[in-house]
């Protein structure tokens, strides 16, 4: 165990390499810039998650100087999702998207509530009183997910090795429900990694 750890930490010191089961992939727009809040998962052969799955990061989306923060967040199918209001003004915040319509009324600084993610995919939220507020959940039924930076990478860490899919999204990505399969289909020895190039288009406007 001591040895493992040693090991982790030389191949952190030497260059900060993934590790074999990491899979990194970089995001590009058709222009060459790095797109973040691009989400990436991953499915070790081809199945969801068995259950449940944690992840990091916390599952928050702050309303902060009238905007969203984050702007992308990924959480498990089944999360509570907490929507603390950050700003002096009332915020009013809603989900259309199907299977996890939601409605948080007029609320105010330094409140918080909540709402459960209950079915895998994209989710848009918005507020009625803020009309360029735009945010996004993509619930996932997977543990292998996350979203790029803004370098426009992530690192899927510890893929179990073998054949696997997966699949990008990004809610601006010209593309059947805004997403691509990758062309990785199997993880083995060694960290892989794949580059993409998307084309994304503007923003929808907003009424
Ligand atoms: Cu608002």
């Amino acid at each position: 165990m001591k040895h493992a750890v040693l090991l982790m930490a030389a191949a952190t010191l030497w260059g900060g390499q993934a590790l074999a089961g990491d899979f990194t992939v970089t995001v590009r727009g058709a222009d060459g810039k790095p797109v973040p809040d691009a989400v990436v998962m991953v499915y070790p052969n081809g199945q969801p998650t068995k259950g449940p799955i944690k992840f990091p990061w916390p599952y928050r989306v702050a309303q902060q100087n009238i905007q969203f923060s984050p702007f992308m967040l990924v959480v498990p199918v089944g999360a509570e999702v907490s929507f603390p209001n950050l700003d002096k003004v009332r915020h009013h915040v809603y989900s259309f998207s199907p299977g996890n319509k939601f409605e948080i009324k007029l609320y105010g600084h330094e409140e918080n509530r909540t709402a459960k993610m209950s079915a895998p995919g994209a989710v848009a939220i918005g507020c009625n009183i803020h009309d360029q507020m735009v945010g996004f959940i993509r619930v996932v039924d997977t543990a292998y997910a996350g979203k790029t930076d803004a370098n426009g990478v992530v690192t899927i860490q510890d893929v179990p090795p073998g054949a696997v899919t997966a699949k990008l999204w990004h809610p601006y990505m010209r593309a059947l429900k805004n997403e691509r399969a990758l062309t990785t289909t199997s993880l083995g020895a060694g960290p892989a990694r794949e580059t993409v190039a998307i084309d994304l288009r503007a923003p929808a406007e907003h009424h």
